[in-house]
C-alpha cells in the first residue's frame, strides 16, 4: 500500500469513527487507555527484580539497570540512548529459574489493566540471542510478594519492534513479569521497555471519543515508525511469520506453580 493510500485510509477511518460516535455505550464497555501507567514519569516503579548486571565493585551498570525498562527510552535504528541500553539480567534464565521484575503504579494504587507492550530492543543486536523470548504476566491485588494470578503467557519475536499483548481487564496492584527464556545466549536476558495500559470505562460519549482519538494518534505514531524503520505494524498478528517466530497468545487464569 502506498503512503498516500494508507493516509487516505486513515482519514476515512477517522471520519467514520467521528460520525459513529453516536449514543453512549453501556457502562460495562471498556476501551484501552492511552497513558502508559508503567512509565516512571507517570508514577510507575520497579519494586523488586531478580538481577541486573553489576560492575567489578558490585554496583549496577547504569546503561543496563532494571529501571531502564520504564524510562521511556528505546533503542531504534541509529537512535541509541547513551545512558539507557535496556535491562540486562546478570544471568540467562534457566528452566524453572526465570528472570523477573515486579511493577507498581502511581501511589501503589490498584489499576484495571488490559494491555502490555514489550519492547525487546536493546543496545545489543538480536543476532547474539540475548533479547527476551518467552514470558508470563502475573497480577497481585494485595502485596508485592503475591499471591499471584497468571493473566498472560506469550512469546516475543526477535525483531526490533515493540509488541502488543492484550488480555481481559484485570485488577492489578502489582504486576510480575517473568522472562522464561532468551533466544540462545547463555549469559544474559535483555528487555528494552515495558508499557502497561488500563481498561477505561467508556460510559461518556466525549470521553470515549477522546480515548479513540488518543488511540488513533498512537496508531499513527506506530504507522510512522513502521514506515521509518521498515517494520510491520502489528508484528504479532503477521501471517508471514515462520512457526518458531509466531508468538503465542494464550490467556489463562490458573495460579502459577510456586
Ligand atoms: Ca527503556
Amino acid at each position: 500500500m502506498s503512503k498516500h493510500a494508507a493516509t487516505a485510509l486513515i482519514i476515512v477511518g477517522l471520519a467514520i469513527m467521528l460520525s459513529s460516535a453516536g449514543p453512549a455505550p453501556a457502562a460495562d464497555e471498556f476501551a484501552v487507555g492511552a497513558t502508559n501507567i508503567a512509565l516512571a514519569a507517570n508514577g510507575g516503579r520497579i519494586v523488586a527484580f531478580s538481577s541486573h548486571v553489576v560492575d567489578a565493585n558490585g554496583a549496577p551498570v547504569k546503561q543496563w539497570e532494571i529501571g531502564n525498562v520504564i524510562d521511556g527510552k528505546q533503542v531504534r535504528g541509529s537512535d541509541r540512548p547513551a545512558d539507557s541500553y535496556g535491562w540486562s539480567s546478570a544471568r540467562a534464565p534457566q528452566p524453572g529459574k526465570p528472570e523477573w521484575f515486579i511493577l507498581a503504579f502511581k501511589d501503589d494504587k490498584t489499576r484495571l489493566v488490559t494491555r502490555v507492550v514489550l519492547d525487546p530492543v536493546t543496545d545489543d543486536p538480536p543476532e547474539i540471542g540475548r533479547w527476551a523470548q518467552d514470558f508470563k504476566l502475573f497480577v497481585s491485588n494485595t502485596t508485592k510478594d503475591g499471591p499471584w494470578v497468571e493473566v498472560k503467557s506469550g512469546r516475543l519475536m526477535n525483531r526490533p519492534v515493540s509488541q502488543t499483548f492484550d488480555f481481559p481487564p484485570v485488577e492489578c496492584r502489582y504486576l510480575k513479569v517473568q522472562i522464561l527464556s532468551n533466544w540462545f545466549s547463555d549469559q544474559f536476558v535483555e528487555l528494552g521497555e515495558i508499557e502497561v495500559y488500563e481498561a477505561l470505562a467508556t460510559g461518556d460519549t466525549l470521553d470515549q471519543l477522546i480515548i479513540r482519538l488518543e488511540n488513533l494518534l498512537t496508531d499513527l505514531k506506530r504507522y510512522r515508525d513502521s514506515q521509518r524503520y521498515n517494520q510491520p505494524l502489528r508484528p504479532e498478528m503477521s501471517s508471514t511469520l515462520t512457526p518458531t517466530e509466531q508468538p503465542t497468545t494464550t490467556t489463562t487464569t490458573t495460579p502459577p506453580p510456586q
